[in-house]
């Protein structure tokens, strides 16, 4: 028997899924999500877009190229709507595979990459989640990534690179020279021989992937959005990291600074802190994140 080390055994994933999750990094699992609730997610979307909604703590993001279209929109956690799918039980059950027991919401947030302006902007360059993460072990931390609408080549689908979290340790990142959106910072050097896989998939099927595998998405070259809603989750006995003088540092300041300029926070508050507000017990108890 191999020795897994990134999945437990919970009888929700068969032994070939978990070494398929283990070599690769990524594992997709077809209709994982009810229609009914992406359709409540992908209307709730359209309210905060529009303004119908008041967007509180949420983030509301904005096609570089063209400030009317709203991208995505980031910590929707607290919205009940939405909470149908981050506390999904049978999604949970699933995360307790790479996680353990105890469950932590880290980070959410609905994707719309609609129709590219013009400019490229709707790429997402290639870069590992784990940038973004100042909590450890990586092992502990997984991406949930569900479709909404159908996701393939022409609407801008995720592609991956297997095995890259294996591979690869956490990379230096920045903005490419390209025109892409606020935030999305890419890995600069990496080899032009990369064969990617593209995930196409259908409205609920869900990919889970590490947070060190090198992903990205295509450009929207169709004529319709591509939704999608995404968490990461972590075991709650992660522990924060000081990511000063790390290839973490500049995002880490980034997430400080957009905080600091939103919220009338003191001067005081750490990145670690947001990270602490931004983030949601969904399945045990807390402890260290
Ligand atoms: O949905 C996308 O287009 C890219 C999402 C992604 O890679 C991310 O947010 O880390």
């Amino acid at each position: 028997m191999q020795n897994l080390t990134l999945t437990r055994d919970t009888g929700r994933l068969s032994l070939a899924q978990r070494i398929f999750y283990e070599r690769n990094g990524f594992l997709v699992l077809p209709r994982v999500i009810p229609h009914g609730i992406l359709d409540r997610c992908s209307e709730r979307f359209e309210g905060y877009a529009s303004g119908r909604v008041e967007k509180g703590i949420t983030t509301i993001m904005r096609d570089i190229t063209d400030r009317k279209l709203v991208n995505k929109i980031q910590d929707i956690l607290h919205d009940d709507v939405f909470r149908e799918y981050f506390e999904n039980k049978e999604l949970l059950d699933i995360i307790e595979t790479f996680v353990g027991p105890n469950i932590i919401a880290v980070h959410s947030m609905l994707i719309n990459k609609p129709p590219d302006a013009g400019s490229g902007s709707s790429r997402h360059p290639p870069h590992q989640d784990l940038y973004y993460f100042p909590f450890r072990p990586a092992d502990k931390i997984v991406a949930s990534w569900t479709a909404i609408e159908k996701c393939n080549r022409e609407n801008g689908c995720l592609h991956v690179y297997p095995g890259s979290h294996r591979s690869y340790d956490l990379q230096p990142h920045g903005y490419p020279k390209d025109v892409v959106n606020k935030m999305y910072h890419g890995i600069q050097n990496l080899p032009e021989s990369i064969n990617w896989i593209d995930v196409e998939m259908e409205p609920g099927d869900t990919v889970f992937f590490h947070p060190l595998l090198i992903h990205g998405s295509w450009k929207n070259v169709s004529t319709r959005t591509r939704k999608a809603i995404s968490c990461h989750y972590a075991a709650s006995d992660c522990t924060y990291i000081d990511t000063k003088g790390t290839v973490q540092q500049e995002i880490q300041d980034e997430v400080l600074a957009v905080a600091k300029r939103r919220f009338p926070i003191s001067e005081d508050t750490t990145a670690t802190d947001i990270w602490k507000l931004k983030s949601s017990l969904v399945r045990g108890v807390r402890s260290s994140l």
